[in-house]
């Protein structure tokens, strides 16, 4: 049975990754940082069925001994930092988790388990003032936020890794990808959720910031399924995941609305409190390198997506009102 080690487990993308691979017969194990609260209500459903330790890629310490124990046949890092407006208000810590974690990970696997296969989450915000598009593996990077310029740090550490000490090193290069359990103060989960209280007559309003970035959305249940994808590969490698289509915050606004028969326009609130100091405009994906070597083409497309999002809402609202 082979064993992974999923950083961010409690994430979004780490409990669909931790589904993902115990369907295919891993050993799943979940690092989880010391909190006063527990914060598993994404993997409450498997908890039982996978091995949490405690861990943070703030502690050199914690991350040797984990892989010491456990010697992992791949490490996925899911952990960061990840949403983009705190990293202007704590930048330090981004760089610190997002970026140098990164390093004390991958420090960890070299000194101890150099044959591991290791997985970064690298992200398509690298990108940022897009040089090109669509944005593919050779597109040059210029991020816009602390978060970005984290996220090229720790890409371009994974690959000096692999090209330093021939370490199976890959990063996903991924588009945004949303689900029911994305995080509500991210841009889909803040609108599913809002449509679903002004459904239930819980809000009068959606207040939200720039309606016109442009984003490549989509499922992160199929966005995982490329991360295992890239570790089974005789190489490592860099790979852009995205659906290769690009939507607006307003049309991602319409749909949801769409789905319970409203008009956005009634109900969405532009507010300056939401725009950023600097913004990412347009992104879109071009996967062929994907499709081409790993087989991986999304499944999920962008109405059903939203619809899923918004009827996910319905539904928790509607369990919480009874
Ligand atoms: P997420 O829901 O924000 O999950 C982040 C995870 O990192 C959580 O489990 C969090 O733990 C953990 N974490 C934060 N700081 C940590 C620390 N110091 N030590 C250990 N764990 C720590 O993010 P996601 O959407 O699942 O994304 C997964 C990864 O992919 C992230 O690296 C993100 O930057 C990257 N990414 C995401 C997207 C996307 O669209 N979702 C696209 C490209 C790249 P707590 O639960 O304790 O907070
Ligand atoms: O949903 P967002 O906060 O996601 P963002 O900034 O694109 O970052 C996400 O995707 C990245 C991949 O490209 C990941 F690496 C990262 O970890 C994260 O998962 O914002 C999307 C867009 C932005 O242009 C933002 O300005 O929505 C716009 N927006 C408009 N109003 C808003 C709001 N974003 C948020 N969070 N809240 C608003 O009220």
């Amino acid at each position: 049975m082979p064993t992974a080690l999923i950083t961010g487990v409690t994430g979004q993308d780490g409990s669909y990754l931790a589904e993902l691979l115990m369907s295919k017969g891993y050993e799943v194990i979940g690092m989880v940082r010391h909190s006063s609260t527990m914060n598993f209500e994404r993997i409450l459903h498997i908890q039982d069925q996978i091995e949490i330790i405690q861990g943070d890629l703030h502690d050199q310490g914690s991350l040797v001994n984990i892989i010491e124990e456990h010697h992992p046949d791949e490490v996925y890092n899911l952990a960061a930092q990840s949403f983009v407006p705190v990293s202007w208000n704590q930048p330090v810590l981004t760089g610190e988790v997002t970026a140098l974690g990164v390093t004390r990970l991958l420090e960890a696997i070299r000194l101890v388990s150099p044959k591991t296969h290791f997985y970064q989450a690298s992200s398509s915000e690298m990108f940022g003032k897009v040089q090109e598009v669509p944005q593919s593996e050779r597109t040059p990077f210029y991020p816009r936020s602390p978060y970005g310029v984290s996220k090229v740090y720790s890409h371009w550490i994974t690959i000096n890794y692999r090209e330093s000490y021939e370490m199976y090193a890959s990063s996903g290069i991924l588009f945004n990808h949303e689900s029911p359990r994305r995080g509500l103060e991210f841009v889909t989960r803040k609108i599913t959720q809002g449509v679903a209280r002004i459904k239930f007559g819980m809000s009068k309003e959606l207040r939200l910031g720039n309606l016109e970035a442009q984003r490549d959305w989509g499922f992160a249940g199929d966005y995982v399924e490329a991360m295992w994808l890239m570790l089974q590969q005789d190489r490592a490698n860099d790979y852009v995941i995205g659906s290769g289509e690009t939507h607006s915050v307003r049309e991602f606004c319409q749909v949801a609305f769409e789905v319970v028969d409203l008009d956005y326009k009634e109900y969405v609130v532009q507010d300056e409190k939401f725009y950023r100091p600097a913004e990412v405009d347009l992104l879109i994906s071009d996967p062929s390198k994907a499709k081409n070597e790993l087989g991986w083409e999304p499944k999920v497309s962008f109405k059903q997506l939203v619809s899923m999002m918004v009827e996910s809402d319905l539904s928790n609202l509607n369990n919480k009102k009874n």
